[in-house]
Parts: C-alpha cells; structure tokens; sequence
C-alpha cells in the first residue's frame, strides 16, 4: 500500500451517537453505523473518523474516557467494532479512531489512584500543584467549559489541573510510565485492525512546567494556551509516539491543533519530522469570534477567509493540510458561511466544492453533505452540551439579554452539528424507533436522505461528484495552488497546477449576479467545464463572466 493513501483520501465524520440507531434506545450505536456502511460507500468516501466510543460516563460525550481498552456497551461490543472493521474494510473504507489523551474521565482507574495519596504508581500520572499560601490555585488559569482549571482535592491537599470539565483531568506527560501506557494502548487499537488515529487537543499535551499566570487581557477560558499550547516537549513526544508506534503501521494520523499557526503546523506534518501526517487548524474558525469566543453573532468576511485558507495553502507546501468546514464541536457550515435560506442547496455546493478541490484531506461531516443547517430549537433547554449549558450561565451572569443569548446559542452551539442523522422524512427521521437522546432537527421532513437521493441536484450528490474527481484528476492532489483576483470583494478563484494541468475554481460568496473578470492567460487554454452547482452554466471560460448566487465552477485545462 502506498504509505501516502491518505493523501488521496477523502474522510467522513461520523458522530457515534447521533448517526444510526439499530436497538431503539434512541442512541447511535455500532451495527446502526455497519448498516448504513452501503451509503457511505455510495458516496464514495475512503476514511471514517469516529468520535470516541470508548467507556465513558459522557460528561463530555465520550472525550471523558474511563477506559480506553472498553467499547462503551451504548455503542455496542468489542466484536461489534470488530465486524464493522471487517465489513468497512470489505468495502474500501478504513476506520480511525479518536486519541484522547490530554485528558481522561476522573473515572479512569488512573486517576481514581492518583487522587487518593502523594504515593503510589499513579500519583504522578496527572499534574498536582500545591495550593498557594492563602489556599488559592496554582495559577489563574480558567478551564474550557468555565471556572478554575484547577480543582482542589483534600486527600492529597493539592489542586489537579483540567483545561476542560473538571470531569477530564490532564495527564502527565512528562511522567515517561504515563506515555508508555498510552503507546501500548495505541499499538492495542492498531493490532485490532484500524487504520489511524484523530488527536484530540494534541496541541496542549506539554505544559511549560512553570506554569505561569496569563495576562489578564486574555479570555479566561482560554488563557491555558499561555502555558500549555505548542508547549516546550509537544514536538519530543509527538516524535517519540511516532517511533514507538505511529511508523509501524501505515495509519492516517490527524492532530487537532487548537491555537496552532501555519509555521507550527509545518512543524507537526512536516515527513521529515516524522511526527503526524496532518492536523486541524482553527484559524479559519476564528473569524467569526467575538468577546465571549465562539458565542458570538459576528459573521465573517468572505476576504478574511480567503486570506486565512490561502495562507494554509501556502505555507504547508512540505507538510499537508487537513480541509474542513464543520465537525461536532461547530455549527453548520451553510448557515456560518453560506446562506441557509433562498440559497442553501447553491451555497453548499459552493462550500464542498471550494473546499475540496484545495489542497488537502477534505473531512465531510455527517449530515454536511445534505446541507443541514442549524437547529432552530424552540428553547434553550432542549440544549444538552455542557459547553451550551455553561456558556448559557456566563452569558447571563455577564448580563446579556435572552434575545442576544438564544441568538449566539442557535449560531455556534455544538449540538447543532449534534443532532441525529435523518434518514427520512418520518417522525423519527429513520434514526431510531424510540426517543432521540438529542432532540430531531425540525428540518427533517425537508433535509433528509431518503430526499437527498431521490433528488439528482442535490448536495449529495455533488458532493459524490466532488469526491470523484479527486479519484481522477491528480492535478487535486499534488497541484499547486494560487490565488486569482485577490481583491475582488464577492469571488474567491484558485488555480491548482502541476506539470500537465491546470484546474480554475471560481466560487461566489454573493447573493446577487456579479461580473468576474478571468485572466487572459487563463482564457487563451482550451478549458472543459468539470462540474458546476447550477444545472445549466457558461460553456467557455470567457474573459467576462456573470456569476449567479454562489454559483461555484471548476474548469479542467491541459496547457
Ligand atoms: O475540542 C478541543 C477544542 O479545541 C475545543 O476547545 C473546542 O474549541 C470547543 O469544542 C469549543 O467550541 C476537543 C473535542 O473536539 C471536543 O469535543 C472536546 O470537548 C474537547 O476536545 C475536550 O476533549
Ligand atoms: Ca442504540
């Protein structure tokens, strides 16, 4: 097998819980996913990426894990996880899974050892601090979800640190028995069967052991990255866990990288390094945060984003990108970045195809490829993430108004990409026969894949089609990539060349018809239209042409 398939591939997320339920407990579970394996085949996808499906007492759905040799018995068993490997693999598609491991449950026996004494195997294998002399925590740092990151135990007189809930404690990686453990749990996972791993917050597992205050101009419940992102050892253990485990096997390996720059990032995925293959960055992300982060109504420039991915696309020429509009921790991407009304079906379209022709590995989140949309829940108690649930607490402690509230909670929660898959248009959309653990999206009867199939232009399958032309123009994968028109206000245009093509892509971020002007030297190449988001479009690239509401073209030139 070629070592770089992953180059050449394109993954599909599926969230566990919501993607297909088989016994009617209204949760997702592992024969739901092996019996919908023939749609994704269908698609024509190559990777799936699961979210965590290990033990877990779902604090934190599953990135809480109690035991990491443990399927969660919700999911199913471990011969379940088996068969699903085996049918996957019968398919064509490989199976990774995700790596959390910055953090564990406060159930893990780890740390349920840990915590009781200063003494033993396990009292170094999570990070202790004193209390400072007035019994404060170490450090101001705030966790994720809200408070102290530090939480106070009285048998040992001394705080633990969690960047996330206080349920998800941090490992001690500069404790070298806390790594062995998690190398031969990974060597465990391989022998098994599957094919790579995602990593959760990779980007914060080395703590600058002085661990210094943050400056009080950064947000709390961020002001961690101060001491812990990109951190001093983050590059020696990525290095060590690749020699240990990661060069044995011919996995796809993809770091989450929160506040990680394009020059970082190199120094993640660069082969040389040998350390990961890819990761995700968030830059494109944070365009539309505001004072309390990601809850805020901002919404993005279209100019600002174009800058951010051509950066991306720029500086990782000896590394690799991973491409992605949306995942289980951030909303829809059509409602964020298109328009989910007069022009959801056109502005998805226009989203897959600027996306996918980067650059990249393109990861299709479960339901994207319908172009669901946010979720208008009524009230706010239908919310069920714990980041929703606290940022709900911040954002009145802090005064705003309920209008202003339920207006950011319906633009960024995470349970709006969290919401079951609809299969169908019945009332349990074909998701379950009993009551969803997360209420259905209301869209259902319109959004749904039974309607998606039956319809010949949907974003399905442009999406299938997307996922096609990767498989026969090489020129996607290894072609370099270069802006056009830069300064043009409503049209993002790349070109992707190598040695014998050339590939155009023009997308509009417009609600109206705008002029784009093409490049002479572009016009002069005979060019063949590859694929378009309406069903009628310009047969030649010509010097001038019109662009419809987010109409997205991609033009194939042999030079
Ligand atoms: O998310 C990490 C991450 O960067 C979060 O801070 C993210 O920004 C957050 O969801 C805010 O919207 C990963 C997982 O993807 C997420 O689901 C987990 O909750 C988190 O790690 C802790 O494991
Ligand atoms: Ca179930």
């Amino acid at each position: 097998m070629n070592k770089d398939w992953w180059k050449k591939s394109v993954v599909y997320q599926i969230y566990p819980q919501s993607f297909k339920d088989s016994n009617g407990d209204g949760i997702g579970d592992l024969k739901g996913i092996i019996s919908k394996l023939p749609y994704l085949a269908d698609l024509g996808i190559d990777v799936i990426w699961l979210n965590p499906i290990y033990l877990s007492p779902l604090i934190d759905n599953g990135y809480d894990i109690a035991d990491y040799y443990q399927i969660n018995p919700i999911y199913g068993t471990l011969d379940d996880f088996k068969e699903l490997l085996k049918k996957a693999h019968q398919l064509g598609i490989k199976i990774i899974m995700d790596l959390v491991v910055n953090h564990t449950s406060d159930q893990h026996s780890w740390f349920q050892n840990s915590k009781k004494s200063r003494l033993g195997k396990y009292a170094d294998f999570y990070i202790w601090k004193d209390p400072q002399s007035n019994g404060a925590p170490p450090n101001n740092w705030g966790s994720t979800f809200g408070g102290s990151a530090w939480e106070y135990v009285p048998e040992r007189n001394q705080y633990y640190l969690h960047l996330f809930a206080k349920q998800q404690p941090d490992l001690n990686w500069e404790n070298p028995e806390v790594r062995a453990a998690i190398y031969k749990m990974m060597r465990h996972w391989f022998k098994i069967g599957i094919d790579g791993f995602r990593m959760d917050v990779i980007s914060l597992i080395s703590k600058n052991q002085q661990y210094p205050d943050a400056p009080s101009t950064l947000p709390y419940t961020k002001n961690y990255y101060v001491g812990s992102s990109n951190g001093p050892r983050v590059h020696e253990f990525l290095h060590e866990m690749n020699q240990e485990v990661l060069k044995h096997y011919p996995s796809l390996t993809v770091g989450e990288t929160a506040n990680t720059n394009s020059e970082q990032a190199l120094l993640y995925t660069d082969p040389k390094r040998q350390e990961l293959n890819m990761v995700f960055h968030f830059d494109h992300m944070h365009l539309d945060y505001g004072h309390f982060g990601k809850f805020s109504d901002i919404r993005f420039k279209m100019s600002d984003l174009r800058q951010v991915l051509s950066e991306w696309q720029l500086k990782l020429e000896k590394g690799w990108n991973s491409l992605y509009w949306s995942n289980h921790d951030q909303p829809r991407a059509v409602t964020r970045f298109g328009d989910d009304q007069k022009y959801r079906v056109e502005s998805a379209k226009m989203l897959g195809t600027l996306l996918h022709m980067m650059k990249g590995t393109p990861y299709i989140f479960q339901g994207e490829e319908l172009g669901m949309r946010n979720v208008p829940f009524k009230t706010l108690s239908q919310y069920q993430d714990i980041e929703t649930i606290n940022m709900i607490k911040t954002l009145r402690a802090a005064k705003m108004s309920e209008t202003y509230i339920k207006r950011v909670v319906f633009l960024k929660s995470r349970d709006n990409a969290r919401t079951p898959m609809p299969w169908d248009d019945t009332a349990k959309a074909g998701f379950t026969k009993g009551t969803p653990w997360l209420d259905f999206s209301p869209d259902n009867s319109v959004i749904n894949v039974v309607q998606a199939l039956a319809d010949k232009n949907s974003v399905y399958y442009h999406y299938q089609k997307l996922i096609a032309l990767r498989k026969k123009y090489p020129v996607i994968i290894d072609g370099n990539y270069a802006l056009l028109n830069p300064n043009d206000s409503s049209i993002y245009s790349y070109t992707r060349t190598n040695k014998n093509e050339k590939l155009i892509v023009i997308c509009s971020f417009s609600r109206f018809n705008v002029n784009f002007n093409v490049p002479t030297t572009l016009v002069k190449e005979k060019s063949q239209l590859l694929l378009s988001n309406y069903t009628d479009s310009p047969e030649e690239l010509n010097s001038k042409i019109v662009m419809r509401p987010y109409e997205a073209l991609i033009y194939h030139q042999n030079p």
